[in-house]
């Protein structure tokens, strides 16, 4: 037996178990800091925030808005029920299980997700803009063989889960679309199904998710996190930073497959008893008609979105809004400070990562340093260190370090794990100093990701797309500095024939890229170029590009 874990596991397969990293390379994982964090032994995350919230006496209250109506948490727990029966009764899952989802954020959405965590699956969320390619890494990596996808974007899904990433055909698969009366749709199968489900009794140390990073090394990594995870970030930035109350309005822009979003559009206002209102599109013009249109109080996006949204804030009605949440990058003080005069309202500034499952360090009201993350959240612990491990004195630049009830835990993945995690302590690869008031100042990444508009976007994964294209020979891609985004996505490529450069074949890569890979991760910035910068072992430096293009 692997794991102690594994003695009181409900999960009948134990792919998760079994692909856990062995208990050493664990971070210390710590749920004595603040009191909400000492959960039962057993406990399924989906009957805590759901059917907790029904039998509290918020059945008839409104869990999600969207536009043309609401779901009360009573909807939503017939829903999601129904749709746990369906997969213990129609699909035969068992506890353990990964089950893919693909959609937009929207109510079928939020209750396909407690409906396969209810049946003790585990949820592999999946952006909606992924391609076929990146599909079948994240089904390949996650063992999936059930999959949920909204109809409308169904084509690439059934097409990832016909084939595995290296062409051969994928065993046992099952596909249901959901969105629509569509033929055997998830729907129809509900019908025949039962209103009422019996949770699956998982432990609380049992694996309820499995969310994807895009790495730096271009293949996305696994995260899993348990039920208790799943409580315990409920528990920590919202209960003690952002403080919602059972009548705010939550409203925001990152997806349920980014943990950012999942958290502030689903987890938190059910924590609560509040409730969401969900747009499947929320560009910075949609996501101000939202927050307008649904009076919401609370808003979660990227900086880049509240930059674009300042423009945008004239003849619209924001009184509704109270709290304003940022994460994904760093928040530039001109943002803030722009924010600030356009609505009266000081941002939340937060630093999370998909490995930590959501944010660790924040600040809200007074405490806010225009220019700092903020301090760490109660629940964490965080510390500054250098490259030994140490603690550095106050106002020293180095690495971040952190711990609490949330860690790093890849998905097979050892290489990555003794990376993050050492000491006990999670290494989220960004630079930061802390002052003497324990305020945290982010510095930058340590690593090559490229962070554009919220979205950790992999050079080298870019480039593996790039590379496809017959006219490459070879190239680099990096993230250079932009005003809008934060950075941009530039590629540097040296073509097979140097006398086919010209701007409509520079436009020709971009649009294969977007074929290739979800379109936000192609290259803004295109230049041709002779040679590219190795080491004499032959190694690409990216770091000469950025510094080429800077001086
Ligand atoms: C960077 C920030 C400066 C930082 C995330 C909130 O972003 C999230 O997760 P990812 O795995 O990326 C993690 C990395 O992104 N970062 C995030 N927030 C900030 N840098 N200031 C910030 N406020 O490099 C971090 O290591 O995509 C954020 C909640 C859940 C999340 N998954």
């Amino acid at each position: 037996m692997k794991h102690a874990a594994m003695a009181h596991s409900a999960h009948v397969d134990t792919f998760c178990l079994e692909n856990l990293p062995p208990a050493d390379l664990w971070p210390e994982r710590r749920f004595d800091r603040v009191p909400e964090l000492a959960y039962p032994a057993r406990l399924n995350c989906a009957a805590e925030l759901l059917d907790a919230a029904v039998a509290a006496g918020h059945g008839d209250r409104p869990v999600f808005h969207f536009p043309g109506g609401h779901w009360t948490y009573h909807d939503l727990l017939v829903r999601a029920n129904r749709i746990a029966n369906v997969l213990v009764h129609s699909i035969g899952l068992v506890p353990g299980n990964r089950v893919l989802l693909r959609g937009f954020n929207n109510p079928m959405m939020a209750a396909c997700w407690f409906g396969i965590v209810k049946a003790g699956g585990v949820v592999v969320c999946t952006m909606p803009m992924l391609r076929t390619r990146e599909l079948e890494a994240i089904a390949d990596k996650a063992e999936v063989s059930i999959a949920f996808t909204d109809h409308r974007i169904a084509a690439e899904c059934r097409q990832a889960m016909a084939t595995h990433a290296n062409g051969a055909p994928r065993a046992r698969s099952r596909v249901v679309e959901f969105g629509a009366d569509v033929p055997h749709s998830l729907e129809l199968m509900m019908v025949h199904q039962p209103p009422t489900f019996a949770n699956c009794d998982t432990s609380a140390e049992d694996i309820a998710l499995i969310a994807f990073t895009s790495g730096t090394t271009g293949e996305g990594k696994g995260t899993m996190h348990a039920h208790r995870d799943v409580m315990a970030i409920t528990d920590c930035f919202p209960r003690y930073v952002l403080k919602p109350g059972a009548d705010d309005v939550f409203c925001g822009s990152p997806p349920f497959a980014f943990t950012f979003g999942l958290g502030g559009l689903v987890l938190f206002p059910m924590r609560v008893g509040a409730s969401a209102a969900l747009l499947e599109q929320a560009s910075p013009p949609q996501l101000l008609d939202g927050i307008v249109n649904f009076r919401a109080t609370t808003v979660f996006t990227a900086p880049t979105a509240y930059r674009a949204m300042c423009a945008q804030l004239a003849g619209r009605d924001l009184s509704s809004l109270r709290h304003c949440v940022s994460a994904g990058e760093a928040l530039p003080r001109a943002t803030f400070d722009a924010w600030l005069a356009a609505t009266g309202i000081r941002i939340i500034d937060g630093i999370g990562a998909t490995e930590m499952l959501h944010i660790f360090i924040s600040a809200a009201g007074d405490d806010i340093r225009p220019g700092s993350t903020g301090r760490v959240v109660p629940g964490y612990e965080a510390r500054v260190v250098d490259a030994d491990g140490k603690p550095v004195p106050p106002g020293t630049v180095g690495r971040l370090a952190v711990r609490g009830p949330t860690g790093c835990r890849y998905l097979h993945n050892l290489e990555r794990q003794r990376a993050y995690v050492r000491d006990g302590w999670n290494l989220t690869g960004d630079s930061y100093l802390c002052d003497a008031d324990g305020h945290f100042w982010y510095q930058a990444r340590t690593d090559d990701m490229i962070i554009s508009s919220g979205y950790n976007i992999s050079g080298p994964e870019v480039e593996g797309a790039l590379l496809l294209h017959p006219a490459v020979q070879e190239c680099a891609v990096v993230g250079l500095p932009d005003e809008e985004r934060g950075q941009i996505v530039s590629a540097f490529v040296v073509l097979r024939d140097a006398s086919a450069r010209s701007d409509a074949l520079a436009r020709d890569l971009q649009a294969f890229v977007k074929r290739e890979i979800a379109p936000y991760k192609y290259p803004r910035r295109v230049t041709f170029v002779d040679a590219l910068p190795r080491t004499a072992t032959g190694k690409l430096q990216r770091f000469r590009l950025r510094e080429e293009h800077r001086a």
